[in-house]
């Protein structure tokens, strides 16, 4: 089922998640239906909270070389802890929460991720670039955080003059 993406400036947005304690036919159903959402809507990755559940999953879905995304590449990534970091990149960001908006954000270029997946079993991985990019801004989710909270302060002052004026021709429509 696709559900409904909340968006920029939602207060639950702004919201820690809770752990994921159990790994039951509930949580199951949450993230096949985040994976229908995230593709419906052209994404990459989608946290739990951006269909409303605060709740510490994410899921992401990197395409290959040619742009396609492929379900077998489907990360599902339950109360995930950076254990790692190194390096920095430079990559323009977007958010299924903050539609047509994107921004270059600074994150590490490398980091290590202590994780469950969808059965409560322990696992880790290591990613690097776009990848790790991903992680970095699905996991900020989960603590609240969004992208454009990244941006310099003139930057974001801009984000917001533009928001508050789009969101103004949206009421006058
Ligand atoms: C690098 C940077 C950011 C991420 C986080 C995941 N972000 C997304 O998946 C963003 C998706 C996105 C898709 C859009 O397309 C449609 O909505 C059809 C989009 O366009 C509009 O809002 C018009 C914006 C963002 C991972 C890796
Ligand atoms: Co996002």
């Amino acid at each position: 089922m696709i559900r409904q993406i909340i968006t920029y400036p939602d207060k639950r947005l702004f919201m820690r998640s809770n752990e994921v304690e159990h790994f039951d036919q509930e949580l199951h159903r949450l993230l096949d239906d985040m994976y229908e959402t995230m593709r419906a809507k052209n994404g990459i990755g989608l946290a739990a909270i951006q269909v409303a559940v605060p709740l510490r999953a994410l899921i992401i879905n990197l395409p290959d070389e040619e742009g396609n995304q492929h379900k077998e590449d489907l990360l599902e990534i339950i109360n995930p802890k950076i254990v790692q970091s190194k390096g920095s990149i430079v990559y323009t960001e977007g958010c299924l929460s903050v539609p047509e908006y994107y921004e270059d954000v600074e994150r590490s270029e490398w980091v290590r991720v202590e994780y469950q997946d969808r059965y409560g079993n322990p696992k880790s991985l290591e990613a690097e670039g776009l990848l790790a990019v991903a992680l970095q801004h699905e996991m900020d989710h989960l603590d609240g955080h969004l992208f454009i909270e990244k941006l310099p302060y003139l930057k974001r002052k801009k984000f917001e003059k533009e928001w508050k004026k789009k969101a103004r021709v949206k009421v006058k429509r």
